[in-house]
């Protein structure tokens, strides 16, 4: 680096070092280190909120397994915050950087600011003022340290100056360092001690129905071919969380779908008849489990995770085996050379799967009008390129992809919301950033839509060319029942609480510049999602869906 240079060049060269490509922003924030940013050519994409912000960060963090960058000003803060709720949740390496005014404006009613503090600690595993430049080279890298390392999640940098101005106008005379171990995630593939693997192997041994149930952490990790050659070896099938999906083809012999609230009766049903489940990298929470009834709690359980505060939290018979899922699936499998070939329990998941499969392909093929999501999910299905990423929002665009949308090839990747609504467009733009190569499509309901609709024009403007799918029943779908729940039988305006006025977003995305179009009858999504993948501009398949359907309630196991 030059003599004599600042805090700005300091940051800017150790993003480029740290293999950093975009940073996702609201003006004003560190100024000067944008146009350094310029010169390494880091791009800066300007979003219309901070939220929006946060979220393309989290999605370009989930997609290149390297640390999302987005940053906002003193008043921007709050935003920001909020917008790392759902990389918390879904463990996701985002590093968000705010300005905090000097200590002269302090404790005396400082225009524009609260303490920020607070507001992130909930959010981040490490939560930082930032003072004097010096500072600069200890923080950084350890915040790139906190967000890939063990289980990854979001941090945040509170510097001095509402901008961060003087952090960045500070001469510094330190060299950036880079620790190339910090640059992506996992930092670090940690396996367990030899004797406790050997006697997780041997219960996997014995089992006679064992089930693996994969989670984020097995995304993180990478470890789809290894729990594939593990379920293949044993004939163990395998389930997912919303999160996990993908890890194995839909259409493996052996997959079961995703397990839990969000889930496919088949994998519900499978991992209530297991006598052993094998967690790898799940957070066995509510969801997954639904409820904690699938499987049943007095049920015996292998749990990988990289994170030992994991092992054994919701379930009590639990060997714990702490590492990293790839490293540890690929220990277990030194155990078993011979493949275990046919079982009963091999043949009794493929009928329940079939049986499951069979029972919803009417829906997939249905012609009605307005269109069913089913019949939206299966075309997607048969469009997906080989090496696309699907991004799905919470509710029920969580439930359709998940059950309805078939991932058919290895390099396919899935990522959804962890429950904040209006998170997938934007996270699909990050993602895009992350993978411009890749088809990147995004499936939302119209009311997730809406949020942030207004990155359609941040899209256009970086030529950041997704596809979004949109099933739009104009309103809330997911709400009816709860609203007619609380209404009963009383009379009222039940509609204003999840109606909206029907908007055709195929218009308002051609008037900012970006493709359009307008889905009307199902026999022409296919030609629509075609034209969208082929499109050089960013896409929207606005496709009309019918606000009365409803995925199917998730299988829970009888009472005893
Ligand atoms: C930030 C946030 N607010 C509220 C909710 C509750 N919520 C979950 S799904 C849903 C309705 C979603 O509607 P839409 O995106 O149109 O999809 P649809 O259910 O109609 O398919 C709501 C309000 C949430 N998950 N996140």
């Amino acid at each position: 680096m030059e003599i004599g240079s600042d805090g700005a060049r300091f940051i800017a060269e150790t993003f480029k070092g740290y293999g950093v490509t975009h940073v996702f922003l609201v003006m004003a924030i560190l100024r000067k280190t944008l146009v350094e940013l310029e010169k390494v050519g880091i791009k800066r994409i300007v979003t219309h909120s901070e939220k929006a912000a946060a979220y393309m960060a989290d999605g370009y963090a989930r997609i290149s397994r390297k640390p999302g960058i987005c940053m906002a000003q003193s008043v921007g803060a709050a935003n920001l915050a909020a917008g790392l709720q759902d990389p918390y949740l879904a463990h996701s390496p985002v590093i968000a950087i705010t300005g905090r005014k000097k200590p002269i404006a302090q404790y005396r009613n400082a225009y524009q600011e609260l303490i920020h503090g607070p507001m992130y600690d909930y959010v981040t595993k490490y939560n930082v003022n930032l003072d004097v430049v010096e500072q600069l080279p200890i923080i950084l890298c350890q915040a790139f340290r906190e967000a890939t390392s063990s289980s990854p999640r979001p941090v945040h940098i509170d510097m001095l100056g509402f901008a961060g101005e003087v952090i960045e106008a500070a001469p510094i005379s330190a060299e950036p360092v880079v620790e190339h171990q910090y640059t992506r995630y996992p930092s670090f593939r940690p396996e367990p001690e030899e004797a406790l693997v050997k006697t997780a192997a041997d219960l996997l041994q014995k089992a006679t129905r064992p089930v693996i149930v994969a989670g984020g952490g097995a995304i993180a990790s990478a470890a789809g071919l290894e729990i594939a050659q593990l379920a293949e070896q044993l004939s163990i099938p395998v389930a997912t969380s919303n999160d996990a999906k993908g890890i194995i083809p839909d259409t493996h012999s052996l997959c079961v779908g995703v397990v839990g609230s969000y889930s496919c009766l088949s994998a519900n049903k499978v991992v209530s008849e297991a006598d052993l489940v094998l967690y790898i990298g799940s957070g066995t929470g509510d969801q997954v489990t639904h409820n904690w009834t699938v499987p049943n709690p007095s049920v015996p359980v292998i749990q990988i995770d990289i994170n030992p505060s994991e092992l054994g939290r919701s379930y009590r018979k639990t060997l714990g085996l702490m590492g990293d899922a790839k490293t540890v699936v690929q220990r277990l499998l030194q155990f078993f050379t011979t493949p275990k070939g046919d079982t009963e329990w091999k043949s009794r998941v493929q009928q329940i799967v079939n049986d499951w499969k069979a029972s919803i392909e009417p829906l997939k093929n249905s012609s009605d009008t307005p269109i069913r999501p089913e019949r939206l999910c299966k075309e997607i299905s048969d469009i997906l390129p080989s090496n696309a990423v699907l991004v799905a929002d919470t509710g029920y665009s969580a439930v359709w992809s998940s059950t309805m949308i078939e991932l058919r090839d290895p390099n396919q990747r899935y990522i959804r919301a962890a429950g904040s609504l209006g998170w997938a467009f934007p996270a699909s733009l990050g993602a895009k950033c992350a993978v411009p190569d890749k088809p990147v499509v995004c499936f939302t309901g119209d009311g997730a839509f809406w949020y942030h609709l207004s990155e359609l024009e941040t899209a256009k403007r970086w030529g950041i060319k997704t596809v979004t799918v949109i099933n739009n029943n104009s309103g809330f779908g997911q709400s009816i029942i709860g609203v007619n729940q609380a209404y009963r039988e009383s009379p009222g305006r039940r509609e204003d609480m999840y109606g909206f006025e029907t908007t055709n977003f195929a218009k308002v995305a051609d008037d900012l510049g970006c493709l359009g179009i307008r889905v009307e009858s199902s026999d022409l999504i296919s030609a629509a999602l075609k034209e969208a993948l082929a499109s050089d501009k960013p896409a929207v398949v606005d496709v009309v869906t019918d606000l009365s359907c409803k995925p199917p309630i998730p299988w829970s196991p009888p009472p005893k």
